[in-house]
């Protein structure tokens, strides 16, 4: 009994190092590539890395600032029909200030923490970026430029940041917000979470039933007519053709008719119509003669 119960506190005590969440904290590993970018074998990886550099406009660092952001599929959780989201969505940063940002991936999938928009001379192709496979720890410093401006922090990992991993980091005031940042700003596209699957459905059915209603009746009054749809499809073939050809028109005619008086406009219109008809006439004697001449040639 006594080894029964050593046993199963022995058990117990080597699965605890299992059960809680080890983060990897690349931040000793990271290898200098220059050029502000850092990477370990581990996959950690730092781009765009600034300790130094004075944006153009900064006499001086103002402030130095330290920030921890998450990322992680439960932070997304409030946020209805997200998948994934950072724990804050929008920072705010005096100008001129020196960031460090310690990156926190609680999933077991790859996160990124970048930021776009920064001045390229001195962040390659404008960019902050640090990125990690979860659960680890990264940290990177960047100093910002001045001037009131919101810069966009995502995910771009495929459709993480359309699933919610999208923040602003606003330097000053700002210069606005950004769309679609979860809790912050409307979605671009919203989601319709109105009426359920049951609903939908029976929708569907009575629109099909509703179109098929239309076909049946004229062929049981005229059983030789087959042919109202196919007017009907005529029609809106000729239909479209006219519209393309009047929007085509449109500048042309917009042009033609500035600053006359109605009378004028009518009269142009018929001048344009004959116009019109007797180059339609004209091109279609040109083609009779056209091809009279070559039976001609052929008969004798
Ligand atoms: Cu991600």
């Amino acid at each position: 009994m006594v080894k029964l119960l050593s046993a199963g506190a022995l058990i117990f005590l080597f699965s605890v190092p299992v059960l809680a969440v080890e983060y990897e904290d690349h931040s000793g590993m990271l290898m200098d590539h220059g050029d502000g970018h850092l990477m370990d074998m581990a996959g950690g990886m730092v781009m765009g890395q600034n300790t130094t550099t004075l944006p153009g406009g900064c006499d001086s660092i103002s402030e130095s600032k330290e920030i921890t952001v998450h990322a992680g599929h439960k932070y997304a959780e409030k946020f209805p029909g997200r998948m994934f989201a950072f724990d804050t969505q929008e920072f705010n940063v005096k100008p001129c200030t020196k960031l460090t940002v310690h990156f926190i991936n609680d999933d077991n999938v790859r996160h990124q923490w970048m930021m776009h928009g920064l001045p390229k001379y001195l962040y390659p192709k404008g960019m902050f970026h640090l990125e990690v496979s979860g659960p680890a720890k990264i940290s990177g410093t960047l100093i910002l430029p001045p001037g009131d401006k919101t810069y966009l922090v995502h995910c771009d990992i495929a459709q993480h940041m359309e699933k919610g991993m999208k923040a602003q980091l606003k330097v000053g005031k700002g210069d606005g917000d950004l769309p679609s940042i979860p809790g912050v700003t409307a979605y671009v596209i919203p989601d319709d979470y109105k009426g359920s699957l049951s609903t939908v459905m029976a929708e569907v059915a009575a629109a099909a039933e509703a179109a098929a209603i239309p076909a049946v009746v004229p062929a049981k009054t005229a059983p030789t007519a087959t042919q109202p749809p196919k007017e009907d499809s005529v029609i809106s073939g000729v239909t479209v053709i006219g519209l393309a050809i009047g929007l085509l028109l449109a500048p042309f005619l917009a042009k033609k008719f500035k600053g006359m008086s109605a009378s004028e406009v009518v009269a142009t219109i018929f001048d344009l119509l004959r116009a019109g008809i007797e180059l339609a006439v004209k091109l279609l004697s040109d083609l009779v003669k056209f091809v009279m001449s070559n039976k001609n040639k052929i008969l004798p």
